[in-house]
């Protein structure tokens, strides 16, 4: 029971940082999670995300990147906690294709610092890389990656210093609009009542979202850990003093991204197929990878690079929370006004964190924000369900 300024359904990625910025304005926030801070069954761990602004899926959101950042900066030096590593970015394909032309047309737009390199340039600076004759790749310096887990237990533990109740285990099973133009959430344990709803229930959300939802669709995706052959490179060209992130598109395959090593010789190089479009329903994927799944990752990767021939350290599962055109859904719920919807980043979002929860607490708080969101706007034609490509 009671009654608060907020509820915010869903504590993981954008739940968590949207329940910190709500409670640290000074709102009454009751945070509501199915599972445990920081879980593994959704699409918020996995040790490591990337975070680029050259971004090849679109200029106008280099503006919410660059507000990112200084979000990143922000939380590493807040929490105390290690965050944010710098590391540069490489994104690697053909002169047209989309992840090399479309990083070059963002960096130019908004004149990031950036360095055009050819197949012999990259091998040169890269040593593990072995790119085909005809790629180039874009590589920028302010492009690395962030820590999820440290990341969602940071604005926890500070949404909670500003008075957030924040409860964990506690599955919503619906939300209704009441007469007064408030909401009622109905969990597993109870009944609350709120002025406003923010809904960051990632791959939980398309339930909860009626009509809107059935324009989302659910993506398990495999993630892996590989280890290379030292002897044909040693170990320091594949740590993140020396290789950047990384996202390859070639003519032939699916696309790639990775990381550089992060967690000692040992620790294995983690790197997926950046989409692996397998439907999924969050309460009976399963979570387990298969060998072959593992070992497609990996021929796959060794197109970039070849020596990525050692053990397998581990892997995993996560899903994407996919809109039609891939682009975020942040914004009023169409025919409720009092519910904000957050939880479609379509598999690249969580680079966009600190600035999505400033957002999300502008939203609640005043209908609007200073952020140009036109993009994600929650009623755009290409969500229409119609428009779902099958
Ligand atoms: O946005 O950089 C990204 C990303 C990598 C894998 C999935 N998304």
């Amino acid at each position: 029971g009671g009654h608060h300024d907020v509820i915010v359904l869903g504590l993981g990625s954008m739940g968590s940082a949207a329940a910190r910025q709500l409670a640290a304005r000074g709102l009454s926030v009751l945070g509501l999670e199915r599972f445990w801070p920081a879980h593994d069954q959704g699409s918020g761990h996995g040790e490591t995300r990337i975070v680029r602004q050259s971004y090849f899926e679109g200029a106008a959101y280099v503006p919410l990147l660059r507000r990112a950042y200084e979000g990143w900066h922000e939380l590493q030096e807040t929490s105390g906690r290690d965050i944010l590593t710098l590391c540069g970015g490489l994104y690697v394909g053909d002169p047209e294709s989309k992840i090399f032309k479309g990083s070059r047309l963002a960096a130019e737009a908004h004149d990031l610092p950036h360095e055009v390199l050819d197949a012999e340039q990259i091998r040169a600076r890269f040593p593990a890389m072995d790119p085909a004759d005809h790629a180039f790749g874009l590589y920028e310096d302010n492009a690395g990656f962030v820590r999820p887990e440290q990341t969602i237990l940071a604005n926890l533990d500070l949404a909670a210093r500003h008075g957030a109740e924040l409860r964990y285990d506690e599955p919503a099973r619906s939300w209704r609009g009441t007469p007064g133009g408030g909401v009622e959430v109905v969990t597993d344990q109870g009944t609350y009542g709120a002025d406003r709803l923010v809904i960051a229930a990632g791959a939980w959300a398309p339930g909860l979202l009626a009509d809107l939802g059935l324009a989302l669709r659910v993506e398990r995706q495999v993630v892996g850990w590989f280890t290379p052959d030292f002897d044909a490179v040693p170990y320091e060209r594949w740590t993140s003093e020396e290789l950047p992130v990384y996202i390859e598109e070639t003519d032939l395959n699916r696309d790639i991204y990775g990381f550089p090593m992060v967690d000692g010789p040992a620790g294995g190089m983690k790197l997926a197929f950046f989409n692996t479009f397998d439907p999924a329903d969050p309460d009976t994927v399963d979570r387990t990878v298969t060998e072959v799944e593992i070992e497609a990752t990996r021929t796959r990767a060794q197109q970039l690079f070849p020596h990525l021939t050692g053990p397998v350290v581990k892997s995993l599962t996560c899903l994407y929370t996919t809109s039609s055109d891939r682009d975020f859904i942040v914004g009023a719920m169409p025919g409720s006004p009092q519910v904000t919807v957050a939880s479609v980043c379509s598999g690249h979002g969580f680079k966009f964190v600190p600035v999505i929860g400033e957002i999300l607490a502008d939203l609640v708080v005043s209908d609007a924000t200073a952020h140009d969101i036109a993009l994600f706007d929650p009623a755009r034609p290409s969500l229409q369900p119609s428009a779902r490509p099958s």
